[in-house]
């Protein structure tokens, strides 16, 4: 029988102990969390709950997680409950964050918005086509909402998006600009959705449209937290009326790809699908192979030539970021 270390406090009575529950993360903030207990109705307070460091590092905790919370005594102002345990995800949106470590953005998502825009800031092929590799990758349907339409005078940018018509995304238009946000709001009914994009699309001015008195500056993190969110970045997830929820994560500037090898690109873009069978090798990488069925597909029109070079493109940078 082991020997129980000299000054090393008796073991707890387990029986005297809080039991866990599972409850829904809501806000995130560093460390802390707002959770909401599974069977408490909507309109409940939340619960603030700690983050065990040991967690935090993995697999963190992000909005849309299920957690276990052991309830704590609370002394002055902290947190009522500690996080425990982090429930087996359905799904994670995962992107590149600072020396190749992942950073999860969000988890048990419905959907990926990505929004795009036709001109301030202008269309970028590059970054739909990463995020829509990552939420094949991760499991997610994914959502390509083109805001500020009403400046597509002549449809150049919604037939631009054409080239995504083979892939099984859907594709919204939007003007919140011009409170516009019909299509998208009946894309999002009953769904758990993230808005992803580049900065200046107009996320948060969607977000402001879909849920009506969203003070999307100082957000709920001042009444309940009661700090500001240029200290830090938050997370929270956003009830939509009518149903739906909308995770809003401020601050994402930059997306790469998390834990894609170069060779394994190809296998998340499902318009490969009909001719990848007829490459003449097996594991063909579709960029300098001969006999590559996917090239001639695009040599052909049959595959757009502008998602396939721009495809080429990624696989060659995907490779400079694994070396360097
Ligand atoms: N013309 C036009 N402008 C819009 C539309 N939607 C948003 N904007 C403007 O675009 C600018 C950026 O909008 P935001 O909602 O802050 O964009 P964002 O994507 O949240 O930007 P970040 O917070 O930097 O990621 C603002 O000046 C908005 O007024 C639209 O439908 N049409
Ligand atoms: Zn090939």
């Amino acid at each position: 029988m082991a020997r129980r270390k000299k000054n090393r406090p008796p073991r707890k009575d387990s029986s005297r102990q809080a039991p866990s529950r599972v409850a829904h993360v809501i806000e995130m903030f560093g460390l802390e969390a707002l959770v909401r207990p599974d069977g408490e109705p909507d309109d409940a307070p939340l619960i603030r709950a700690l983050l065990r460091k040991k967690i935090a590092r993995k697999p963190g905790v992000v909005v849309g997680d299920r957690v276990r919370i052991e309830e704590v005594e609370t002394e002055g102002d902290s947190p009522g409950a500690v996080i425990v345990a982090v429930e087996e995800r359905d799904n994670v949106l995962m992107r590149a964050g600072w020396r190749g470590h992942g950073q999860a953005i969000a988890a048990n998502l419905d959907a990926v918005v990505v929004v795009v825009s036709p001109a301030q800031p202008p269309l970028r092929l590059g970054l739909i086509d990463r995020y829509l590799a990552a939420c094949q990758q991760a499991g997610i349907p994914a959502i390509i909402c083109l805001n500020k339409a009403e400046l597509d005078v002549d449809g150049e940018a919604a037939r631009e998006l054409e080239c995504y018509a083979p892939l099984d995304v859907q594709i919204v238009h939007t003007s919140a600009a011009e409170d516009d946000v019909t299509q998208l709001a009946e894309a999002l009914q009953r769904r758990r959705a993230v808005l992803v994009g580049h900065s200046g699309v107009g996320k948060s001015s969607l977000a402001c449209a879909l849920i009506p008195g969203l003070d999307r500056e100082i957000g709920a993190v001042n009444e309940t937290i009661g700090r500001g969110r240029h200290t830090t970045t938050r997370s929270s997830l956003l009830a939509v009326p009518g149903g739906g929820e909308l995770v809003d994560t401020p601050g994402i500037r930059a997306f790469g790809l998390f834990k894609v090898e170069p060779e394994e690109l190809e296998a998340l873009y499902p318009d490969f699908d009909p001719f990848r069978e007829g490459c003449r090798f097996r594991g063909c990488t579709h960029t300098h192979e001969p006999g590559c069925a996917v090239r001639e597909a695009a040599d052909e029109d049959k595959l757009d030539a502008g998602r396939f070079s721009r495809y080429q493109s990624l696989f060659v940078s995907l490779g400079e970021e694994v070396d360097g």
